[in-house]
């Protein structure tokens, strides 16, 4: 299997985020993809390809020309305003407030455009996120025009933001923007599987309304894991799109076991709907060791997924999403592609 990889992931390093124990350190850090990488090299998994530039269209195919804006000039705005450190928000319009009046000020354009404190935006993140972007859809690329599989080792991550919000560690939701690449190019339908320990909201919000795109999401129980306003099992998709996203909350503790069985049946859902394509939002934090997340899969258990979905037999692009056990990160998430070729 091929992996797309960019150096620009490392432009992306913020200093904190706002978790419940106050400003920590970031824990979505350049040295995860680092490591991903060189566990690509030690297993001998393929190719290491660099991305092409696609531009800013296929991304403005998912998100507004206004938060693309926005995040093109936030540092800029920000260091005007007399700002040195890193960029991140911290009031939001909820309920009753103002929802789509974009506001002047950077400070309140960060509220404005995101989800939570979880994004801090770098005099060089702007690089950093669209490269990300061309990672996965150089990855689409080589799948449309025949690869049966590709590995797009994004960096950061993309799940969580939605069409004009950042959050959870992303700015552009790579797997969504590849997702509709597929479908601008040829493509009928393509399904997306989020295994990622977090509920994929972004791509949820983003497709919801659709049926040109299965969106089954396995993840923490939302009522008492982030993003928590997100991910409940009735949300089932709306109008045209009803029937077209699947979600499968599980509490924290569950078994490996219990988790796959959840797995099986998000497989089924897949091959009847017969996609040209599927893309998975790969996440690893739902290991045994993740600093931040509460299930307990072991790193073996990672090649039984993959060879899970290699036998749906339908073309795949892998696109990278969470996974925080820093150290132990390559091999988790490079055992769920060594599955999958063992099984294709
Ligand atoms: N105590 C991804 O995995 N903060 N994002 C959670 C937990 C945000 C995770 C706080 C977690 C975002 C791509
Ligand atoms: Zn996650």
């Amino acid at each position: 299997m091929q992996t797309i990889y960019s150096e620009q992931h490392k432009l992306h390093h913020g200093d904190f985020e706002l978790i419940a124990d106050g400003l920590v350190p970031v824990f979505e850090m350049p040295r995860r993809a680092e490591i991903i990488l060189a566990r690509v090299k030690a297993v001998g998994l393929g190719e290491i390809l660099a991305p092409k530039d696609f531009g800013l269209e296929p991304i403005k195919r998912i998100h507004s020309p206004a938060f693309v804006r926005f995040l093109e000039n936030a540092w800029a705005e920000w260091a005007a305003a007399g700002h040195a450190k890193h960029a991140l928000p911290y009031t939001w319009a909820v309920r009753g407030m103002n929802q789509t009046r974009e506001p002047v000020a950077i400070e309140a354009k960060l509220g404005f455009y995101s989800l939570d404190a979880a994004a801090p935006i770098t005099p060089t993140t702007w690089a950093a996120i669209t490269s990300s972007v061309n990672v996965a859809l150089t990855g689409a690329e080589l799948v449309k025009n025949g690869l049966s599989s590709a590995f797009a080792l994004c960096r950061p991550p993309g799940h969580h933001a939605a069409a004009d919000y950042m959050g959870g560690y992303c700015f552009f939701n790579n797997v969504a923007v590849a997702a509709q690449y597929f479908l601008d190019n040829g493509a009928a339908r393509v399904a997306i599987l989020d295994i990622d320990y977090h509920h994929g909201n972004g791509t949820q919000s983003i497709f919801y309304a659709r049926d040109d795109v299965l969106l089954v999401n396995l993840h923490g129980d939302p009522s008492v894991e982030y993003p928590y306003f997100l991910g409940y099992a009735d949300e089932t998709g709306s109008g045209v799109g009803e029937g077209f996203n699947i979600n499968y909350p599980m509490p924290h503790g569950i078994s490996f076991a219990t988790w796959f069985s959840s797995l099986e049946l998000a497989c089924q859902k897949i091959q009847a709907y017969k996609p040209d394509v599927l893309l998975v939002s790969l996440g690893v934090d739902t290991f045994k060791g993740d600093p931040i997340s509460k299930f307990l899969l072991e790193s073996d258990d990672y090649l039984k997924i993959g060879s899970q979905i290699a036998g749906l037999n339908i073309p795949t692009l892998f696109v990278m999403e969470g996974g925080y056990a820093v150290e132990e990160i390559g091999v988790n998430a490079v055992n769920v592609l060594l599955g999958f070729e063992q099984s294709s």
